[in-house]
């Protein structure tokens, strides 16, 4: 049975925080190319052609871009599925999520 102690954090964890967010970032790398980028950006962060292309050069200039910011499930299985689609196109791409 919960103790007073387990609700208190209980109602301190699910009422008075706001549940964590994630960003999920692509990374750099010299072999991925541009338009797979932009393909996977349209696909998994449902942007148009222009801001995928967007963030898909602001990554490749300074090493990282944020494609969006999701709850913590989320934020896993977009990673999962960037890195599954990469690895069987036979690109290195790196995508990371970290709490905002
Ligand atoms: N730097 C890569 C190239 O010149 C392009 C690239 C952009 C790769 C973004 C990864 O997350 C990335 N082909």
């Amino acid at each position: 049975m919960a103790t007073k102690q387990d609700t208190e954090q209980l109602l301190e964890r699910q009422i008075l925080k706001p549940p964590p967010l994630y960003q999920v970032a692509l990374l750099n790398d010299d072999y991925t190319p541009m338009e797979f980028v932009v393909a996977i950006i349209q696909e998994y962060f449902n942007k148009d052609r222009e801001t995928a292309t967007q963030i898909m050069l602001s990554v490749h200039r300074h090493g990282k871009g944020v494609c969006g910011v999701f709850s913590k499930d989320i934020a896993s299985t977009k990673v999962e599925f960037v890195l599954t689609h990469a690895r069987k196109a036979g690109h290195p791409l790196q995508c990371v999520m970290e709490e905002v």
